[in-house]
Formats: structure tokens, C-alpha cells, sequence
């Protein structure tokens, strides 16, 4: 399910600044015309359609953009050079690897065309015709182009699930994923037993979409509790969420406050998600017996509530449907193809000014 990829890049380097003067049969005294290098390349990682694996990554491990060409003569500027687009898979996860441990996540490459700008070239130096001021008109110096970023970094390849199961722990989410879909995550009655998101593919009638358990939330998960942020990261890429609430609990309606303010404290657009809720282990006669007072808290609070047992099956069908529906409303409503190009800066580094006289080798 994970395709995975590690890779180093590197941004071209700038070319050289040249160092030269005028030279013409009636000018004797021409001025400093050493042109500035070119910028190097950048290497992008960008979104593509036509692509769906990472395989070529696994054979080319070490990529790098054009360096810019050094400055000419008659201040002429050194070519740039050509940026390195790399296509990923839309759906592909990128982030830098720190050799300290800890990885740092640079983009989430959802949407077709979106980029990100993985190792930035170098700029080119300057040539000489830059350094003349009034006292020093004749400036024998030139900068060396800036070296181009290299980076290690890791792409990796998620499957986006469609539709998330949120809830707190112990809820009945991998019962839930286990009735609908071929998965079989572990279930038992002790909080945490998933420790990963789970997929399933659930079938419809002639439809079908992905559906995940997404483990680990509890109060203060966006401060990195439970099983922290991580798992927030893959409800952003979720189209609606099933919220299921245990009615067995004391408040089944407080409980999915709570879980909300977690949402909207970790990403107040996680808090607009279409939220199907659900009142899970109906089967349970404490349940049963409780179904009207739940559901008027729920009403209380502006919400719709569904009533299930995922252990017995009953309400599954209806819930199947009614996910599909508000699926089917989501990605009408969907706006598509925003290109973003972002540029990512894991460890600033200084110029490189190094200087350079005329008859110098390069
Ligand atoms: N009676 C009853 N018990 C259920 C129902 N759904 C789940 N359970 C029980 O509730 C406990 C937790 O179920 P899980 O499906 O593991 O819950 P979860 O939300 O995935 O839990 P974590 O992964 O640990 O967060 C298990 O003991 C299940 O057997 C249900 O509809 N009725
Ligand atoms: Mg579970």
C-alpha cells in the first residue's frame, strides 16, 4: 500500500560573475563588461496525472538540476540553468530527512500539477561591470556562483482514503471497517488498539469508495497526545468523515464536542469537513433503552444522528447509503487543480561569496 522512495537532490550551482573590460581600438580606456553568472536550476517535484508509482526512483537515486552558465565578455550574463522537474503520483507525501532523526514533512501533493520546490539552485555571481564604483573604476573582481541546495529527502506514496472513521478510542471504528469492508484490523476492548490508519474498500451497489480508520483521537491529540498529529495529517486528506460515538458512554453528544474542538484546534478547515455522526453499540440494552434521550441531545446541538450496531449489523446499510449520498455532494462541490509552488528552505545557507581576479582559473 506504501510505496515508498528516499533520494537526494541537488539545485544547480549559480554560474561564475566574469571578470573583463572593454576592449575596442578606439575606446583605450573601456570599461568592466564581465557579465553574472546564471542562476542554477531548481529541482521540483510536482503532481502528475500520467504517473502512479515511485519506481523510477528506486533506479535514480541521485538527481540534480543545470548549473548556470558563467558570465562573457561585453556583460554578457551566463545562462540559467533548466529546472528538474521530477513527476510524482498525485498523493505522494514529500518531506525532508534530517540525519538527526525526525523527518520533516515539506508537502502533501493531493492535487494534480501542484509543486513544491524540493533543492533551490544557486545564484549566479556577479561579473565585474557590478563592482565599479566612482573611486575603483576598473574592478579586477567577480563572484563565484552560490552552490546549489542538496537535500535528502523521502517521498512516500499514500493511498487517500475517501472517507475517515473518527471517534475516541474504543468507539467501534475497526468494527465498523471490519463489517463493511474485507479489512480485518485487530479489535479489542482496550483503547489504542489501532495504532495506524486502516483501509478498506467498501462496495455499494456499483459503487465504492475508500474508507479509514483513523486511530488515535483524544483530548489535546492536536498538542501530539494520543497518537498525536500524525494521524490528524491523514484526516485532512479525507473527503467527509463518519464520526462514531460509543452510546454506551455517559454523554455520546458531549463526547463528539470534544472531538471536534480537537479538529478545529489542530486546523479550523478540518471542523467544515462533512461530518456523517453516529451513535454506535445499539445492541447493547443500556443503549437501547437510552436511544430518544441521545438522540435529543444530538438534536439539542444542531446535529443529525444515525444509530447502528456495528457488531450486529443493524443500521449498516442505511449508513452505507447515506455515506455515499453525502460523498456524492462533496465531490461535486469539490473545487479541482489549484497550482501552488512552494518553496521549501530546510537549512538556510550563507552566500557564497568567494572572489575571484582576472586570469584566475575557475
Ligand atoms: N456491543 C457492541 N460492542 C461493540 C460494537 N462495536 C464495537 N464493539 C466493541 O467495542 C470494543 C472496541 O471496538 P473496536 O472496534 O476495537 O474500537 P476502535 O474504535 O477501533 O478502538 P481503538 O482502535 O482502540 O481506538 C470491542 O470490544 C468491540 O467488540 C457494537 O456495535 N456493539
Ligand atoms: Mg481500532
Amino acid at each position: 500500500m506504501f510505496d515508498r522512495a528516499e533520494i537526494v537532490v541537488k539545485g544547480g550551482d549559480g554560474g561564475d560573475g566574469a571578470v573583463n573590460f572593454r576592449r575596442e581600438k578606439w575606446v583605450p580606456f573601456g570599461g568592466p563588461a564581465g557579465g553574472d553568472g546564471g542562476d542554477g536550476g531548481d529541482v521540483i517535484v510536482m503532481a502528475g496525472q500520467a504517473v502512479n508509482s515511485l519506481k523510477m526512483f528506486t533506479q535514480r537515486r541521485y538527481l540534480r538540476a543545470a548549473n548556470g552558465k558563467n558570465g562573457g565578455n561585453k556583460k554578457k550574463h551566463g545562462k540559467k540553468g533548466e529546472d528538474l522537474l521530477l513527476s510524482v503520483p498525485v498523493g505522494t507525501v514529500v518531506s525532508y530527512k534530517s540525519q538527526i532523526g525526525g523527518n520533516t514533512l515539506i508537502a502533501d501533493l493531493e492535487h494534480p500539477s501542484q509543486q513544491v520546490v524540493v533543492a533551490k539552485g544557486g545564484k549566479g555571481g556577479f561579473g565585474n561591470a557590478r563592482f565599479a564604483t566612482s573611486t575603483n573604476q576598473a574592478p579586477q573582481i567577480a563572484q563565484k556562483g552560490e552552490d546549489g541546495e542538496e537535500n535528502a529527502i523521502i517521498l512516500e506514496l499514500k493511498l487517500i482514503a475517501d472517507v475517515g472513521i473518527i471517534g475516541y478510542p474504543n468507539v467501534g471504528k475497526s468494527t465498523l471497517l471490519a463489517a463493511v469492508s474485507a479489512a480485518r484490523p485487530k479489535i479489542a476492548s482496550y483503547p489504542f488498539t489501532t495504532r495506524e490508519p486502516i483501509l478498506g474498500v467498501v462496495e455499494v451497489g456499483q459503487r465504492s469508495f475508500v474508507l479509514a480508520e483513523i486511530p488515535g483521537l483524544i483530548d489535546g491529540a492536536h498538542l501530539g497526545r494520543g497518537l498525536g498529529h500524525d494521524f490528524l495529517r491523514h484526516i485532512v486528506r479525507t473527503k467527509m468523515l463518519i464520526h462514531l460515538v460509543d452510546g454506551s458512554s455517559p454523554s455520546p453528544a458531549e463526547d463528539m464536542a470534544r472531538v471536534n474542538t480537537e479538529l478545529s484546534l489542530f486546523d479550523s478547515a478540518l471542523a467544515q469537513k462533512p461530518q456523517l455522526v453516529v451513535v454506535n453499540k445499539i445492541d447493547l440494552p443500556q443503549v437501547k433503552a437510552r436511544l430518544a434521550e441521545i438522540r435529543d441531545s444530538f438534536t439539542g446541538a444542531g446535529t443529525k444522528v444515525l444509530f447502528v450496531s456495528a457488531a450486529t449489523g443493524e443500521g449498516i446499510p442505511e449508513l452505507m447509503a447515506e455515506t455515499l449520498n453525502m460523498l456524492h455532494s462533496v465531490t461535486k462541490t469539490e473545487a479541482g487543480g489549484k497550482i501552488v509552488r512552494k518553496v521549501f528552505h530546510p537549512q538556510p545557507r550563507g552566500v557564497v561569496t568567494r572572489e575571484r581576479k582576472e586570469g584566475e582559473g575557475e
